[in-house]
């Protein structure tokens, strides 16, 4: 499809306030891409709505992320970006990858499980087929690789095992895509609760950095962040999981090794330590904060560029639409 090029594309849903685990597990990796694959990066707002939303939040929150990906050094003549909504491929070839997904499969995906859990007053179809929409994301665009933090490995190896389903009936259909994951800071940890994941839907707020968090408030969140009796500033995800997840958030915005994180803390406690890791943290944060302002500031160029991004997704999404439907039998008659 892209004359020998390889694709990359990933999504972020505007269900809440992009937090660092967004950023360091996903779109951070998002830009690794950026040189030498076709990207193609997507505002999931399809999949935000398996949860309910409010939809004046909902679309403040796409533009949001846009933005954000923007300010996050996603240039939008280098990289495709869109809103998943705008381009209605996505959700017709899920109703067709729908049809070669097992219900077995899609019992299994942990995600499922938990939101259903936490959301047990809504535990609608979408919420339990949103891993055959993400096939039909990743599928749609021939695509070589998937950036995503740990969590969503288990739906992107679902959605190998979809495509190769179908290309066993089918042959030749779809690229067979593979999760890449960052070095360091793929699976960001909450700071109230460090063996839980670091989620944009967490109720208390003190858990989670926001990416748009001013500097006292990173600060101030990081001092309260819970850690263990001790006072070794020591790289042990089983035995100290909240010093761990400090490290890593320290590793990962300063690009200094764990041992050398371990070195340079080593006998200064964790007061010292926890103050380090939130200046390390705002001052990463600080200038693409500042692209964020200026580019929310612009709503008629992200309007621009959503409608550029979605033509531009969809020529692609078509050609591949239209060939799985002609290889089902669907009559296509123009
Ligand atoms: N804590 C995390 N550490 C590393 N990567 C993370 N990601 C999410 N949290 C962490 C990665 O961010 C990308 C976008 O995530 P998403 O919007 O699809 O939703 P999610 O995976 O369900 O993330 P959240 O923040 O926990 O959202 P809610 O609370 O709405 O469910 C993905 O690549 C994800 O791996």
């Amino acid at each position: 499809m892209f004359k020998g090029q390889k694709v990359s594309f990933s999504g972020v849903q505007p269900s809440g306030n992009l937090t660092i685990g967004n950023y360091l597990g996903a779109i951070r990796n998002f830009k690794e891409y950026s040189e030498q694959y076709k990207t193609f990066y997507c505002v999931v707002d399809e999949h935000a709505i398996t949860v309910r939303q409010v939809p004046a939040d909902l679309r403040r929150r796409t533009y949001e992320t846009l933005a954000l990906y923007m300010a996050c050094g996603l240039d939008p003549e280098r990289n495709t970006l869109y809103v998943q909504s705008m381009v209605h491929e996505h959700a017709e070839l899920a109703w067709i990858l729908n049809c070669f997904t097992m219900f077995g499969e899609l019992s299994r995906m942990t995600q499922f499980k938990d939101k259903s859990a936490r959301h047990a007053d809504n535990i609608n179809a979408g919420l339990f087929t949103y891993p055959t929409l993400m096939a039909a994301d990743i599928l749609l665009y021939q695509t070589d690789v998937v950036p995503v933090g740990v969590d969503q490995v288990q739906h992107v190896e679902l959605c190998r095992d979809i495509a190769n389903r179908f290309n066993q009936i089918h042959p030749d259909t779809f690229t067979v895509p593979e999760a890449v994951l960052p070095k360091n800071g793929k699976k960001i940890m909450s700071l109230s609760e460090p063996e839980k994941k670091m989620s944009k839907s967490d109720e208390n707020p003190n858990a989670v950095v926001y990416i748009l968090d001013d500097r006292d408030t990173i600060i101030r969140k990081f001092k309260r962040a819970v850690t263990d009796s001790e006072s070794e500033v020591r790289f042990a995800p089983d035995e100290k999981p909240g010093v761990s997840n400090l490290i890593t958030i320290y590793s990962c915005f300063t690009g200094k090794t764990i041992e050398e994180t371990e070195r340079e803390f080593a006998g200064r406690g964790y007061g010292d330590f926890k103050l380090a890791v939130g200046e390390a943290t705002a001052d990463a944060l600080a200038p693409v904060q500042t692209r964020y302002r200026e580019f929310l500031a612009d709503r008629a160029m992200l309007e621009s560029q959503m409608k550029k991004g979605a033509m531009e997704a969809t020529c692609y999404a078509r050609d591949t639409l239209a060939r799985v439907k002609k290889k089902l039998g669907f009559v296509q008659v123009r």
